[in-house]
């Protein structure tokens, strides 16, 4: 990884997940091949309906551009090992079913909106005819004691470092790797798949080779450039070996991550706006998941909360793009986000008339709301922010009342 890769990672702090895949014809969530122990032929039935006749990556990347998000994951293989490209190693593609490489048109528009483009990969392949029958395998209970007699993971090794080669050499410039996942053994003692499995330094090395500047996730089972906190918040930096790492948290809008028809349990918006701003608060990032439908669109719920989101971005982004942790000590139910000289102080509770800020007398002289810069008057003595009237953020989502203070150093 080079230092201008971090970068943009960094200064990006907000990016889209989009799981799409046959699963998505189920809806009822990405695993539910494993979770109904599917056999080949039960699955098969999402592979003859798929036609993702509403799958515009070029829609996706609008809505995701619009919401402040500066790259998108698209799941290329999950671990059904249905590939969304035209893999030269296998047939179980989006492109033998429909003609379509629904990588190749991801990654054009998404470059086209002016998004880093990144890709996960699933580890696990619950249709490779090498990869080993284990505890979340469909097959687990329906093959026979001996399945893995035949099956054999040198194989499978070599298919993942081909299928990433056609990855990283077919698509221009990928940014981001995702890959998933290493899991430890049961505690029954049936076995856990990790970094051999997988030849975790081989396919490093060829990732490296063929792309020296990519970011790589930390799933592998060997340390990656940034690790990936799931659907929980970190609420302070991260670090690994005593150092801060760069670090990414992902999140579904409702538990799944695939479409979910009957699910309605979505996070609020204004939820979400505070996890963003949470994770630049901490140094880290938001990997925010949507699942379109079995035809590829996004429903109306997913819309509706990007949407949203747009609406805070559009007056706050500057408190996000390119910001992060301050070294001054929010007041309580506050975080800051800090980019340069300008501190933006996100109270999370309101409506006040005063606001302390521990740290900041005689700092401060100026201070305002960042959605309509509005002068909020400072008292220089406390370094406190006084106003006469109720302190309230406008409209919706109303996750932050977030102010601009210039602070001296
Ligand atoms: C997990 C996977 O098992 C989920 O299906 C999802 O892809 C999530 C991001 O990672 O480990």
């Amino acid at each position: 990884m080079s230092a201008a890769s971090s970068e943009w990672f960094a200064a990006a702090r907000f990016g889209m997940f989009v799981h799409f895949g046959l699963y998505s014809l189920a809806a009822r969530h990405e695993w539910v091949r494993s979770r109904e122990t599917m056999s080949d032929e039960q699955y098969d039935r999402y592979l003859e309906q798929f036609d993702p006749d509403l799958f515009d990556a070029g829609r996706l990347a609008r809505a995701a551009r619009e919401a402040g998000m500066r790259y998108a994951v698209l799941t290329a293989k999950h671990h059904d090992g249905f590939c969304l490209f035209d893999s030269k190693l296998t047939g179980y593609t989006s492109a033998r079913a429909t003609g379509r490489d629904l990588v190749a048109e991801f990654a054009e528009a998404m470059r086209a909106e002016g998004l880093r483009v990144g890709l996960y990969y699933s580890l696990l392949d619950w249709r490779h005819p090498d990869f080993t029958v284990d505890r979340f395998h469909p097959l687990r209970d329906s093959a026979p004691p001996d399945v893995n007699a035949t099956r054999d993971m040198a194989r499978y090794r070599a298919y993942m470092r081909g299928q990433v080669r056609e990855l990283l050499t077919g698509y221009g410039p990928i940014d981001l790797l995702f890959f998933d996942f290493t899991y430890p053994p049961a505690p029954d003692g049936r076995p856990g798949k990790g970094p051999e499995e997988w030849g975790a330094d081989e396919l490093m090395r060829t990732v490296r080779e063929l792309r020296p500047g990519i970011l790589v996730n930390d799933r592998l089972g060997i340390p990656g450039d940034y690790v990936t906190p799931e659907q929980y918040q970190p609420d302070q930096p991260l670090t690994r070996d005593g150092a801060e790492v760069m670090w990414e948290a992902c999140h579904t809008l409702n538990g799944s991550w695939g479409y979910d028809r009957d699910n309605h349990d979505y996070k609020d918006p204004a939820l979400l706006v505070r996890m963003l701003v949470q994770s630049v608060a901490c140094g880290g990032n938001l990997l925010l998941n949507v699942g379109p439908t079995g035809r590829g669109a996004l429903d109306p719920r997913a819309r509706g909360t990007l949407s949203a989101i747009a609406a805070w971005m559009e007056l706050h982004e500057r408190a996000v793009h390119g910001a992060g942790p301050s070294r001054f000590q929010p007041p309580p139910n506050a975080l800051y986000t800090q980019r340069g000289r300008r501190l933006y102080l996100h109270l999370l509770a309101w409506p006040l008339k005063h606001v302390h800020l521990p740290g900041l007398a005689g700092r401060v002289r100026y201070a305002q709301l960042l959605h309509d810069g509005s002068e909020v008057r400072v008292q220089q003595l406390d370094g406190g922010l006084h106003e006469h009237n109720n302190l309230a953020p406008p409209g919706r989502p109303a996750g932050t009342l977030t102010l601009t203070l210039p602070v001296s150093a």
